[in-house]
């Protein structure tokens, strides 16, 4: 089966970093097609620029479409245009913020998001509200590190995840961890093994997903909210 990834901004690095986490994640026979839009923010932290994001989004959304893959990953951990694509869409579409909630939820009693910036919490916060699962998150933390950070080796974003998760772990009584940025997903095995609890990657949660909706011969509904875009002038 074909995989589509987007991410929604417009770091080629990144959508490399994602590609390689979302291949390692597939199982044998899915190929992951990896992508981003060519306009839009370099980065997204906060509300304005994932609104700038989502038509990129949707217009790799419906080249995906028009391609027959067998399923969409939105691979902004704000689940950027996920609504929006899921209406556009027939096939799964899912967002790896989402995705990585379900998993925590299915391992863990409470678990804690480590994000980047802190204008980049309340959109987490209220994707928690609206998917119903506020009640099993302990607490949204930020690392207070720029997305684009998570590009740089030499920075030291590594040890400010670290320490946040640490603090989730003392302080918020996290049982998981969920890593709230696409840009952390090759960090998920080595804090796992540094901490001795399960810290999820999105990008991961949200592949194992996919192929499975698709398994279960899954197709986004097209009654009520989902349904095809009515033809207008837009
Ligand atoms: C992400 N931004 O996963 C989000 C993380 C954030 O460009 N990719 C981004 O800070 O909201």
């Amino acid at each position: 089966m074909d995989i589509l990834v987007v991410n929604p901004n417009t770091t080629a690095s990144m959508t490399d970093t994602i590609r390689r986490a979302a291949q390692r994640a597939a199982a044998a026979g899915t190929h992951i097609v990896a992508v981003n839009p060519p306009t839009g923010p370099e980065s997204i932290e906060g509300f304005y620029d994932d609104a700038l994001a989502v038509p990129g989004v949707l217009a790799e959304i419906a080249k995906g479409e028009a391609h027959g893959v067998a399923a969409h990953v939105i691979a902004c951990f704000d689940d950027t245009g996920l609504d929006a694509a899921r209406a556009l869409a027939c096939a799964p579409v899912v967002g790896i913020g989402e995705a990585a909630f379900h998993v925590a939820s299915l391992i863990a009693g409470r678990f804690a998001v480590v994000t980047t910036l802190p204008r980049s919490v309340p959109t987490i916060e209220f994707n928690l509200i609206r998917y119903g699962l506020a009640a099993r998150c302990a607490r949204v933390r930020a690392s207070d590190v720029p997305v684009l950070d998570l590009e740089k080796r030499q920075s030291d974003a590594v040890e400010r995840i670290d320490a946040q998760i640490a603090a989730a772990k003392s302080n918020d009584g996290a049982e998981a961890i969920v890593l709230g940025c696409a840009g952390m997903a090759d960090l998920a095995a080595e804090l796992t093994a540094r901490h001795n609890m399960p810290v999820i990657d999105g990008v991961a949660a949200a592949v194992a997903l996919a192929e499975t909706l698709v398994r279960l011969g899954m197709r986004t509904s097209k009654l009520g909210g989902y349904a095809a875009p009515l033809p207008k002038r837009r």
